[in-house]
């Protein structure tokens, strides 16, 4: 080994890193957001992971973009040097080896280097952890959506507990979920069987629903439309297609679809709901509250 192998050596890692640099921006430019949501499962696209319809899904995307960028150089690195010394180290060019037998800088360097990388990793993904797991502070005038699902062999049953309205997604997307567009929802969820897990990959969401527990998850739906998600947890014999659907509208269709459903609006709510829904439609409020019975 000569200055030339070091300094071709050198050059190989300076490469490794721009291809990885280079893989991370890729990363981002070919899965990037697109007029419409795509749903998951349908046909092939040319992007290859799906539009984040939430800022949680883009928190978790960058995050990946990056985690992608500062792993890379692990896979080219190595793979570069291996194919070099292969040709370059071979009996034909180097019919004497030397005999090397150990090197302590050089070994202190290369645990070191990817012990720091772990690190430059885990910081911003603990911090998209915590993104995730508190719900941030509602805009004057806002509310949160809180919707109850419960995960059942095979379908999802979903609540909205103040408007009274309970529906199932059967899996064939002919009832989908209705959701309000940039507003917090708020998801409790459990099962009533086996455990189960929520997930839609267009809103980085993805948490168990377990038997005897509930768990929560927050995200609020920054586009329009139709996404696919699915369980994912191995729950049983149709595990495969319990598929979850949801739409996200604007909050006026939201509620029209609320009172579609027979749900009612509790009467704080009643001016709100009117003038997004404008005074000619009329609300069905709920008029009384039941009470558990006085002593
Ligand atoms: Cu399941």
């Amino acid at each position: 080994m000569n200055k030339a192998d070091i300094r071709n050596l050198i050059l190989i890692w300076v490469g490794a890193l721009l291809l990885a640099v280079l893989t991370g921006w890729g990363f981002l430019m070919w899965a990037p957001a697109m007029d419409a949501p795509v749903p998951v499962f349908e046909a092939p696209t040319t992007h290859w992971v799906t539009d984040p319809a939430t800022s949680v899904a883009e928190q978790v995307r960058r995050n990946t973009a990056w985690t992608i960028t500062v792993i890379f150089p692990f896979l080219y690195g190595p793979l570069l040097t291996l194919l070099y010394v292969v040709w370059r180290f071979g009996k034909a060019r180097n019919p004497v080896p030397d005999s090397v037998e150990e090197n302590v800088p050089l070994e202190v360097f290369w645990t070191l280097i990817p012990a720091v990388v772990l690190v430059v990793m885990a910081v911003p993904s603990f911090a998209v952890l915590q993104y995730m797991d508190r719900v941030p502070e509602l805009n004057p005038g806002e509310q949160d959506y809180v919707v109850d699902v419960t995960g059942r062999q095979f379908d999802w049953l979903y609540s909205f507990p103040k408007y009274g309205v309970e529906m199932v997604d059967d899996g064939t997307g002919d009832n989908p979920l209705v959701l309000p567009l940039n507003q917090i929802v708020l998801m409790n969820g459990t099962s009533s069987d086996v455990n189960h897990a929520w997930w839609v990959p267009a809103f980085g969401v993805k948490f168990d629903v377990i038997p005897g527990r509930i768990n929560p998850a927050w995200f609020r739906p920054t586009k329009e439309g139709f996404f696919k998600g699915q369980c994912a947890e191995l729950c049983g014999d149709l595990h495969a297609v319990m598929f979850i659907h949801v739409k996200v509208v604007p909050e006026a269709e939201f509620f029209e679809w609320i009172i579609e459903q027979g749900g009612e609006i509790p009467p704080e709510e009643e001016e709100f709901v009117s003038n997004l829904l404008g005074e000619d439609v009329e609300i069905p409020v709920r008029r009384e509250v039941a009470h558990a019975a006085a002593e």
